[in-house]
């Protein structure tokens, strides 16, 4: 990376944070993350692809739902939503991701610009926004991982975005992705997310569904064309969630959203960014997502983040569980590991954790953990026995019968003369799924 940008120090005291191995005692250095480490041929850095959120990290004031109030200390903030304060914030942004060594960042339109009076004004903050974004990102080499636009604060999407009941508010919206799609394209974004924060209903006695559906098929092929149409060559999203705020929301999981991709002929143009805490949601764990999604070859990035089982809602914290990380990095790499996609922290700190430096803890830690999890995956990869045992489960399907049906070379007549043949099946295996969790505790 290259030297440090900035004038003013918003983080004093805290210096690059050091790759010191895992017997240190350093809150502030690295125990697992070493970025030019080389895990199955690659630096770890490119594995990973860590990204920070600008909504949490740099907007985040420490609500929840029972105080709106700032809590969290942050020296440089003056208390407005200026343009002037939106471009310091800039500075905040990198000089943080400088110093955590993090290759990428992620916003929504509105995190780093104020609304104008009209979508005018607030197009030419946006975009006096981005031109300081622009000189960061030349000056450090830090760059977008995904762009998207916020549809869900504005009270004018009460009733959602694309999937409003008002026509005017779906325009509101296209004008606002397509403008959101542009300032990704002008700050060579990698991706540009899709999550429907108010795209579902809250009570289906006033939602006509059919008609919600096809409105948010119809602005997804809107979007599309936008982006053919610019020439903008990063990845689509889609971010399942399956609720929150809204009761129940349309992309509600990795399968739901495949669906909804093949019925309006949008899967060749979108891939999913799956979040471990909305999985969670889901009733399904983050390793059923990713492989759902790696299934269909849609498996495009990770938000990293994890929820708690006790409370039920997206509470968006820190990963630190290294046995979730390292299910994570298993399918990932099963799957061939990112490519445009990466390991982005939507996550926060707890209201609690009120100084810039738990911003550095936060992270670290989500770093280490990810970084351990790579670690620990590739050796189970290499160590063989797992993979071998799941092929050797499904072994009576490589020549014989099996092969005959993968191959669709026999009918019910020919299977029903096989079984009658055999009179009864006599060769099932154990499942061995205790020995198999042995096998990973022993790696870990
Ligand atoms: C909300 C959420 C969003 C998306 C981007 O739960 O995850 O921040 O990641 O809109
Ligand atoms: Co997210």
């Amino acid at each position: 990376m290259k030297k440090a940008h900035v004038s003013t120090e918003f983080f004093p005291g805290i210096g690059p944070i050091p790759y010191e191995g895992p017997d240190s005692k350093n809150p502030l250095a690295f125990k697992w993350y070493n970025p030019e480490e080389i895990v199955e041929g690659k630096p770890m850095k490119d594995h990973l692809r860590f990204s920070v959120v600008y909504w949490h990290t740099i907007r985040g004031v420490g609500a929840d739902m029972f105080s709106m109030t700032r809590a969290w200390q942050r020296p440089w903030e003056d208390g407005t939503d200026s343009l002037e304060m939106a471009l310091k914030r800039v500075g905040v942004l990198f000089e943080f991701c400088q110093k955590l060594g993090v290759p990428f960042y992620a916003f929504h339109d509105r995190d780093v610009a104020p609304e104008g009076r009209n979508l005018r004004e607030t197009n030419k903050n946006l975009d006096r926004v981005v031109r300081e974004l622009k000189k960061y990102q030349r000056d450090t080499g830090i760059g977008l991982l995904w762009g998207t636009a916020c549809l869900f604060v504005h009270p004018r999407y009460m009733h959602g975005a694309a999937t409003s009941c008002n026509a005017d508010v779906f325009a509101h919206a296209a004008a606002q992705v397509k403008k959101a799609i542009e300032v990704t394209h002008e700050l060579d974004g990698a991706g540009y997310v899709f999550w429907g924060g108010r795209e579902g209903y809250s009570t289906l006695l006033n939602t006509d569904m059919k008609r919600e559906l096809d409105h948010l098929g119809a602005f997804l092929h809107l979007a599309v064309d936008w982006k053919k149409k610019i020439g903008f060559p990063g990845q689509f999203y889609i971010e399942p969630k399956p609720k929150e705020p809204t009761k129940h929301q349309y992309d509600s999981d990795a399968a739901a959203c495949l669906n909804f991709l093949r019925q309006y002929n949008l899967l060749g143009h979108l891939k999913l960014n799956l979040e471990t805490n909305h999985a969670t949601l889901a009733g399904h764990t983050m390793q059923h997502d990713l492989e759902v999604a790696g299934a269909a070859g849609a498996l495009g990035s990770i938000d990293a983040n994890t929820g708690d089982l006790l409370l039920g809602w997206d509470t968006d914290q820190f990963p630190t569980d290294i046995y979730l990380t390292t299910q994570i990095m298993l399918t990932v790499l099963k799957y061939g590991g990112f490519t445009t996609g990466g390991t982005n922290f939507d996550a926060k700190c707890r209201r609690e954790s009120f100084e810039p430096v738990d911003l550095f803890h936060a992270h670290i830690g989500g770093m280490d953990a990810f970084a351990r999890g790579l670690k620990i995956a590739a050796r189970i990869r290499a160590d063989g026995r797992l993979a071998e045992f799941v092929r050797q489960r499904y072994a009576s399907w490589d020549n014989g019968i099996g092969r005959d049906i993968e191959k669709r070379k026999v009918g019910f007549e020919e299977l029903e003369a096989h079984a009658l043949k055999l009179g009864e099946v006599r060769n099932n295996a154990s499942g061995r799924q205790e020995m198999l969790e042995n096998l990973i505790n022993e790696f870990i």
